[in-house]
C-alpha cells in the first residue's frame, strides 16, 4: 500500500501486579490487569517500513548508513527497541539474507538497542521468503496475528504461516513482538499461546498497530477495546496510531498503563504543515509525553528485561 503513512497522518508493558489479582479469576475484566501503568515507557522506532517510497519521501533511512545513524540518534533521544525493514540499493523493500545480517550486526555494533526484524515484510513478499528473516539472528520479530486488508492491498497472514513463525521463533529464542490490526487479532494470539505455550524468555509483548485503513481505527476506543480483550499471558503492550492518530493513540497508551511505537513507517507528519524531517523528531516528543507522564523511556538494558531478549551482543 503506498503512502499509507501520509494518507492518514502518523504505542506500552503492564508488568501485572500479582498482589493486586487476589479474589479475580479468569474471567475477571483484564483491563483491571493490563493498565496497571508500568514504571517506564518503552519507546519502539519504526523507521522506514516497507510502504514509503524514498521518491516521495527522501529523508526516509533506506540505506544501510541512514539506518544505523537513525539508530543511534533515536537510542540516544530515548528509544530502546528498532522495528526494521530494509531497502534494497535501489531503496525498494527486501528481504535479502546478506543484507538482513550486515543490518542487524551494523546496528547491535553502533547501538544497545533491542533489535526487530519485520517478518510482515511487504504485501509483496511471500510468505516462505519472510520465514527466513529469523536467520538473520535478530533479538526480536514481528508477528502479525491475522491477515488484514491494508489499503487496496491484503496483508497475509494465515494461521498456519503464524503458527510456523511462532515454533520457529521459539526454537530459535528469538521473542515475537505480536502486531494487532484488528481485534480478531487478539483472539488468535489466545489461539497461539493455547496450541504452542509461550514464547521464549516467557514474556509476551503485543503492539496495537491502529489506523490502518482496513485494520481497527485509530481511536482511543478501539484501544481500550483491545487492551480489555488481552489475554492475561500479556505481560506488556504498546499502541502505534498510523497516520494522524498517533498522538491521541500515544497519549491513551500512556494513559492506560501501555507502551508507544513511533515512527516514519507510521507516520511522516510531524504536525500540520510540517513534515517528519528525522525519526528522532518523533522518538523525542515521545520521550517528553512519556516523561509528562511520569513514565520516562526506558533504558535498553530495562526494555532487555521487559522483553526477556537473549544476550546476543559480545562483550
Ligand atoms: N508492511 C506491512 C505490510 C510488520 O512489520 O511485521 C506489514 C508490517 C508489519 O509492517
Ligand atoms: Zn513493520
Amino acid at each position: 500500500m503506498k503512502d499509507m503513512a501520509a494518507q492518514v497522518p502518523a504505542a506500552a508493558s503492564t508488568t501485572r501486579a500479582a498482589g493486586s489479582m487476589s479474589g479475580m479469576t479468569n474471567d475477571a475484566p483484564l483491563n483491571m490487569r493490563a493498565t496497571v501503568p508500568a514504571a517506564g515507557t518503552l519507546i519502539t522506532v519504526a523507521p522506514t517500513g516497507a510502504e514509503t517510497a524514498k521518491g516521495d519521501c527522501p529523508q526516509l533511512p533506506t540505506t544501510l548508513a541512514e539506518l544505523v545513524e537513525t539508530a543511534v540518534a533515536c537510542q540516544a533521544a530515548g528509544s530502546s527497541l528498532i522495528h526494521i525493514h530494509i531497502r534494497d540499493a535501489d531503496h525498494r523493500p527486501s528481504l535479502d539474507a546478506g543484507l538482513l545480517r550486515e543490518t542487524v550486526q551494523a546496528v547491535r555494533e553502533r547501538t544497545s538497542m533491542v533489535i526487530q526484524l519485520s517478518t510482515g515484510g511487504s504485501v509483496h513478499d511471500p510468505l516462505e521468503k519472510r520465514l527466513t528473516v529469523l536467520d538473520a539472528e535478530p533479538d526480536s520479530c514481528s508477528l502479525t496475528c491475522g491477515t488484514t486488508n491494508f489499503g487496496d492491498d491484503v496483508f497475509l497472514n494465515p494461521y498456519p504461516f503464524m503458527a510456523q513463525l511462532y515454533r520457529q521463533a521459539q526454537e530459535r529464542e528469538i521473542v515475537p513482538e505480536f502486531e494487532l490490526f484488528d481485534l480478531g487479532h487478539v483472539a488468535a494470539l489466545r489461539r497461539l499461546i493455547d496450541a504452542y505455550g509461550l514464547p521464549f524468555g516467557g514474556k509476551v509483548h503485543v503492539d496495537f498497530i491502529t489506523g490502518v485503513p482496513g485494520g481497527m481505527p485509530g481511536t482511543p476506543a478501539a484501544l481500550l477495546a483491545g487492551i480489555q480483550a488481552l489475554p492475561v499471558e500479556v505481560t506488556s503492550w504498546a499502541a502505534t496510531g498510523v497516520g494522524r492518530s498517533h498522538l491521541p493513540i500515544a497519549a491513551a497508551a500512556l494513559a492506560s498503563g501501555g507502551h508507544l511505537r513511533v515512527g516514519m513507517e507510521d507516520n511522516l507528519i510531524y504536525a500540520k504543515g510540517q513534515p517528519v524531517q528525522r525519526n528522532d523528531e518523533l522518538v523525542s516528543r515521545a520521550a517528553d509525553l512519556a516523561r509528562l507522564m511520569q513514565r520516562p523511556p526506558l533504558t535498553t538494558d530495562e526494555a532487555r528485561a521487559l522483553l526477556s531478549v537473549k544476550e546476543r551482543r559480545i562483550a
